[in-house]
């Protein structure tokens, strides 16, 4: 018979923080939120790490270039999507790497000879109010002016009038000259009150545009997580039949850190592909196994490998069907718990700390919190990130509210990939573990995790926690009964206001 383990599988949703003592002087913005990803000796605080606890998916519908480039800024990590060909992975982990913040290719302009009835529509169309005017057009043409909004007015002017008879002309355009440093450039910026500052080669033509508000974008944002050169980082996701092929080329592109994308990473296929990763390129490679939900999975994966980070988590996702199909997983929280007691008794035995990602099935910010307080290093989130405007698939308009595609790793869409494959043509699916829907726009990242992290920091400070580590030592946990979820939201009162269901939307149901 098979062997029945004695406690039900338990899910976030069950379980509440009980507040600790909040000691004078602590708040929100003493908070630590850096975790490491790079396996730790005697939890020594060296190696590879992030400054906040979240990483987006490897999905298709979820980390592309810009997603990667926005999480980057905001102290996360994006692990690019492997469901591609090599080197359209590396391609894009090599976009990642090469973003100079600050400047940035013109993709708004025009011409002399364009009319401004064009320009309003090129404006509305991007969202730009910037417009370079380049002798061809294009972004990198000779500069012959600049076009701002303020330069004419939409229901005053003839706007079958030409931009160069609007446009503030080459002799009075503040620039820089290639090579100029992103701080010298905000000077400038500074200096003559600009806005915008083209940089322009020594043929006048344009290279890139330095603006203002992304200098203000970057005060804002002091977490970035950068590499030693000063180029945002980026994961990239692998599997188990090309690895030798496509490690060598997305570490060769620049990817920071590596992680297995699998939904059942207890075999033996994968510990192949540690054992042949970490022989060929050993710790110049930060590399993350997985997925797991139990100590015995975490014991076959761990101990005889120099596996660096490790993911639980099966048939949790938002999109995952995994469960329905064939019968295997284990409730979120369960799996957590299960690995983290492993993995600290590990830790007892070996002085050896690997950190630990909770995978998928998150619905709200109170969730991520649980999960950081149950023990996880940082959580990985799919349908979180494919809601904003970064993710790489399109707006779309249902009864006039915005949605973005969303679809598993485990559809036929996204398998289909391996079609173009020479290496893969042979394999077949049979049976899909996900499903394609959509999820509702909820706008820039910036916004949506600016919330979540405030969030996740105010509870933090509830039980007296400065760093994650201490909130994983002092949390107390209670699981809770219905009638305690029922009281935990608002009772006998009527609410006239949008906001509460909106914020149900941008995590919740629909
Ligand atoms: P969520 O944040 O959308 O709930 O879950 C994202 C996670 O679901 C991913 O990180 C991955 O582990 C898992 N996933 C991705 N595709 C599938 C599938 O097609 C899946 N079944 O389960």
């Amino acid at each position: 018979m098979a062997t029945i383990l004695p406690d039900v599988s338990r899910t976030f949703s069950e379980f509440l923080l009980v507040p600790r003592l909040t000691k004078k002087g602590q708040g929100v913005d003493k908070v630590d939120l850096t975790t490491p990803l790079a396996r730790r000796h005697d939890a020594q605080a060296d190696g590879f790490g992030i400054n906040v606890p979240i990483v987006s998916a490897c999905m298709q519908a979820v980390s592309g270039v810009e997603l990667a480039i926005s999480l980057a800024r905001q102290g996360g990590l994006s692990f690019i999507f492997c469901s591609q060909p090599i080197e359209s992975q590396a391609d894009m982990v090599r976009h990642v790497k090469s973003h100079k913040a600050g400047f940035v290719l013109s993709d708004s302009n025009a011409t002399p000879q364009t009319t401004l009835a064009e320009v309003i529509d090129l404006m509305k169309r991007t969202g730009h109010s910037t417009v370079p005017v380049t002798e061809d057009g294009s972004s990198t043409g000779r500069l012959i002016g600049l076009l701002t909004d303020k330069d004419f007015w939409e229901f005053e002017d003839d706007l079958s009038k030409q931009v160069k008879e609007h446009m503030t002309p080459m002799e009075a355009v503040i620039h820089g000259n290639v090579g100029v440093s992103l701080k010298e450039a905000n000077q400038l910026l500074h200096k003559h009150k600009k806005e915008c500052l083209p940089i322009l080669d020594g043929e006048n033509k344009l290279t890139s545009l330095v603006f203002k508000k992304d200098y203000v974008d970057h005060r804002r944002h002091p977490m970035e997580l950068l590499d030693e050169s000063k180029r945002l980082c980026v994961g990239a996701a692998i599997n188990t039949h090309d690895y030798q092929q496509r490690v060598p080329a997305l570490l060769e592109a620049g990817a920071d850190a590596l992680c297995f994308d699998s939904s059942d990473g207890f075999t033996d296929y994968q510990m192949e592909g540690i054992d042949w990763i970490k022989k060929n390129f050993g710790n110049d490679v930060v590399l993350g196994g997985g997925n797991i939900v139990s100590a015995e999975g975490f014991d076959y994966l761990v101990k005889n490998s120099e596996l660096d980070f490790m993911k639980v988590g099966m048939g949790g996702g938002s999109i995952c069907i995994t469960r329905e199909q064939k019968g295997t997983g284990r409730g979120q929280a369960s799996a957590l718990m299960a690995v983290v007691a492993r993995r600290d008794e590990y830790f007892k035995e070996t002085g050896i700390y690997i950190p630990v990602c909770s995978d998928g099935g998150l619905t709200n910010d109170t969730q991520i919190v649980i999960a950081l307080a149950m023990g996880a290093d940082l959580v990985m989130m799919g349908r979180y990130f494919a809601m904003t405007d970064e993710s790489p698939t399109p707006k779309t308009s249902i009864n006039g509210q915005m949605y973005k595609p969303y679809w598993g790793e485990g559809t036929q869409r996204a398998q289909n990939w391996q079609r173009y494959s020479d290496a893969m043509s042979s394999r077949e699916m049979r049976f899909e573990e996900g499903v394609d829907a959509y999820v509702p726009l909820v706008g820039p990242l910036a916004e949506v995790f600016a919330t979540t992290l405030s969030k996740v920091k105010s509870t933090m400070v509830n039980v007296g926690a400065d760093s994650l580590s201490e909130f994983r030592q002092k949390a107390v946990l209670t699981i809770v009964s219905e009638q305690s979820v029922v009281e935990a939201g608002t009772s006998s009162v009527f609410q006239f206001t949008a906001n509460r269901e909106l914020e149900d939307l941008n995590w919740g149901t629909a």
